[in-house]
């Protein structure tokens, strides 16, 4: 009886002391001597888009990587499935459930005004993840990804350089439409095509998913057929779509039709690499660390950049091979 009651103590001894060890970290006191303790968890709601790619999954897990209660953190995560009213009522959610800050990958780039200014209002820093948005920066504390406008630049500078003069006909499947990814990467795009005499015969959204790629695909088969000789999809999962609706077509892809694609995600470089996808400009996913610095620092009342972007490489058939197994994700 006494040693049960004896362990009994103990435990709620450790417990009490645990609990001390948590409340001394909300009044701010850098009171140390509660032995185990330090701070207390950063309580931190992530906005996904979706899991629409494998893009995503990567960018998913990084987050939930580094976001972890080892480095601090105590995640809230969901996804919206693509989905921006959702989105934007989980924003409002977190900020009903009062958490530390919030993390966002806008789905598109307009709508969020509102909600960001509502955070704002109720003191919750917000640090957007991937994707831009078109309200004022005074809104957010700050902005971490990639230049999507370049990476659309890279992939048509690849294109005019191997079509321009043979009057090439080109076709693009477009990520979700009003995303800053897809925008920004139209943009560059046609900037870096124009004045050449490739024909743009068709743009549409395949959604950034395999199954929207493959859908479009076979619709500009069906208009187009062999006409087709290069398609451009704003990312890998597209391009990996519409590999199905091409083979099923009766036609070679990277021979009959070339494909460039962005993202470089281990399914596209393995395409690459196996000749059938042309080129690949990369977009990294692996922004994590970088988002929980940024959070931790915004947490903490320090000044930080209101924008940090990650550089991309791109890669053609014989890089891909080469780097193929190294590749993180
Ligand atoms: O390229 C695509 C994903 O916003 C950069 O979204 C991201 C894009 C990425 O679904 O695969």
């Amino acid at each position: 009886m006494n040693r049960r009651i004896l362990a009994g103590v103990a435990l709620l001894g450790t417990l009490a002391l645990a609990t001390t060890g948590c409340a001394g970290g909300t009044d701010g006191g850098g009171n140390a001597g509660s032995g185990g303790g330090g701070d207390e968890l950063i309580t931190v709601g992530f906005a996904q888009t979706g899991s629409e790619s494998g893009w995503r999954a990567a960018n998913t897990e990084s987050m939930k990587e580094a976001f972890s209660e080892e480095n601090g953190f105590d995640l809230i995560f969901n996804a919206a499935d693509n989905k921006q009213e959702a989105q934007i009522q989980q924003v409002r959610s977190y900020i009903n459930q009062g958490v530390d800050a919030i993390v966002i990958a806008p789905i598109t780039v307009d709508g969020w005004d509102d909600v960001l200014k509502e955070a704002q209002d109720a003191g919750i820093p917000v640090i957007l993840e991937d994707r831009t948005v078109s309200a004022s920066d005074d809104l957010y504390a700050s902005w971490v990804g990639l230049d999507f406008e370049k990476e659309g630049e890279t992939a048509g500078q690849w294109v005019a350089d191997k079509f321009d003069g043979q009057g090439a006909n080109l076709v693009i499947l477009e990520g979700t439409t009003g995303s800053s990814a897809a925008l920004d990467r139209a943009t560059g795009f046609a900037s870096a095509t124009e004045g050449t005499d490739i024909t743009v015969l068709d743009s549409q959204t395949g959604d950034f998913t395999r199954d929207g790629g493959k859908k479009v695909m076979e619709g500009f088969l069906q208009k187009y057929g062999a006409d087709i000789d290069v398609l451009f999809a704003h990312n890998d999962d597209m391009g990996l779509g519409a590999l199905d609706a091409i083979k099923a077509a009766g036609l070679t892809p990277g021979t009959d039709i070339q494909i460039v694609t962005i993202d470089a995600v281990k399914d596209g470089m393995t395409a690459l690499a196996n000749g059938e996808f042309n080129f690949i400009v990369e977009c990294n996913p692996l922004l994590g660390e970088r988002a929980a610095e940024l959070v931790k620092a915004v947490v903490a009342g320090e000044e930080v950049d209101k924008r940090t972007i990650v550089e991309d490489q791109s890669f053609t058939q014989e890089q891909a091979a080469e780097v193929l197994d190294s590749r993180p994700y």
